[in-house]
């Protein structure tokens, strides 16, 4: 395999969306600041994904985007027109995210089918490398994006009237970069889905193992939530009279985080509360705050877990109106099934790398993807490569060139496997 052409291409795109220009192909170059900030609809997208087709198209591949999008990039097969084998991920980063997460899934599959090309193996259905739209809702706010478009869990024209921050809708942002196509996949044409992704926890990196096989994706959901109280004099504002819209919040902060631990202590599970977004209103250490923004993340691979702790902050919401004065808003942006993979598709991979020699481990995957809603209509599957002491959604995210590879060499052989399979 030639070495340089994947890695080249992860570095270039690890180069595209930092504010601070940086090509960096060495764990010792990250830096807390030289993060990544690619989101949807932005020039940095726009070049990266020109970039990315322009190598599909390079290879032989046949690119189309579709009403959102989403880019495909097919290879047709040797035997069959119909059936394709899927795999790919996303090129949009959280905020000072890290160059892996994403465009890892989606050079692993464009290598894979390269190196089928250079090396002739025969894949007989058709192979389509798939670039999902916004998949970590930094841009438009809804978390796994296009493949719940793909999957038809929400209507093209309401995503097209999503906004960002800049006030842009997702329609106009794809459209300033002639990056919204006709294109429609059919998932019905689509027989098998397979994700590459970094793990972004310490498992594979703590217990040395270079493979992940997911059985599990988890479910996650957002709560989004305004509170608001008055704004007042700091210093003349009696404690007993405020309607302090933060203490309001913290209170929420910290009953999450609380319930969550409590939770995993006794239910065993994997659940996880964060609130990593907060806006302060207006901001300034002598006014009581009157509004907060805040931004809750809740996850755990049984939905009824999920489902009941979210209710419990929500509600904990409500009873603060009457201990803090405040009043609150809440909004939930999306909700995400957890979703078990294909036992056909987790096999073949097990069967890949034990054919390569390749040491591997089952397990579950805290991350959530593209692969959990494409699995509600596609026999899905995830191949994992480890994350350097498990960081991830950080600068400092990293994957040694090593793993990529060998994750790229089972990726190809799962592919080739798959695309012969009459099951
Ligand atoms: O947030 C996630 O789990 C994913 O990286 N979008
Ligand atoms: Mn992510
Ligand atoms: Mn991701």
């Amino acid at each position: 395999m030639s070495f340089q052409r994947w890695k080249e291409d992860l570095i270039e795109l690890g180069r595209l969306g930092r504010r601070i220009p940086a090509r960096i192909d060495a764990y010792g170059q990250l830096a807390p600041e030289k993060g990544l900030f690619r989101l949807e609809g932005t020039e940095e997208m726009r070049q990266s994904k020109e970039y990315v087709m322009a190598r599909m198209r390079e290879a032989g591949l046949k690119v189309r985007i579709d009403k959102v999008g989403n880019i495909f990039a097919r290879k047709e097969g040797s035997k069959i027109n119909r059936g394709a084998v899927m795999s790919g991920s996303h090129l949009d980063s959280v905020l000072n995210g890290g160059m892996f997460d994403g465009p890892l899934g989606v050079i692993s599959a464009l290598e894979a089918v390269r190196i089928m090309n250079d090396e002739a193996l025969e894949n007989e259905r058709p192979i389509e490398v798939v670039i999902f739209t916004g998949e970590e809702g930094s841009a438009f706010k809804k978390a796994l994006l296009g493949s719940l478009i793909l999957v038809g869990k929400m209507p093209v024209e309401e995503a097209w009237k999503l906004e960002n921050n800049e006030g842009l809708t997702l329609k106009a942002a794809l459209d300033r970069f002639g990056l919204r196509g006709d294109f429609e996949m059919d998932l019905s044409e689509v027989e098998y889905f397979i994700e590459t992704h970094v793990e972004q926890g310490p498992i594979l990196d703590q217990e040395k193992i270079p493979i992940g096989i997911v059985e599990n994706i988890t479910g996650l959901t957002w709560v989004s939530a305004i509170l608001e109280g008055e704004e007042n004099h700091a210093g003349t504002t009696p404690m007993f009279a405020r309607k302090d819209a933060l203490v309001a919040a913290a209170k929420i902060v910290l009953f999450a985080n609380r319930r969550a631990q409590e939770m995993v202590r006794e239910l065993g599970g994997s659940t996880v509360a964060t609130v990593g977004r907060m806006s302060v209103l207006p901001g300034a250490p002598n006014i009581v705050p009157g509004r907060v923004e805040m931004g809750i993340d809740i996850r755990d691979g049984i939905e009824e877990h999920m489902k009941n702790l979210m209710d419990e902050i929500t509600g904990r919401m409500k009873d603060l109106e009457a201990e803090c004065g405040v009043k609150t808003s809440i909004t939930v942006p999306f909700y995400h099934l957890p979703h078990p993979c294909s036992k056909v598709v987790v096999d073949t991979i097990e069967k890949a790398v034990q054919g390569m020699g390749i040491q591997a481990r089952r397990m579950n995957s805290g991350a959530g993807h593209d692969a959990q809603n494409i699995a509600e209509k596609v026999k899905t599957g995830m191949i994992f490569v480890p994350s350097v002491k498990g960081i991830s959604h950080s600068p400092m995210e990293w994957t040694n060139w090593e793993d990529v590879e060998r994750g790229i060499m089972v990726l190809t052989r799962a592919l080739k496997d798959l695309s012969k399979l009459r099951i």
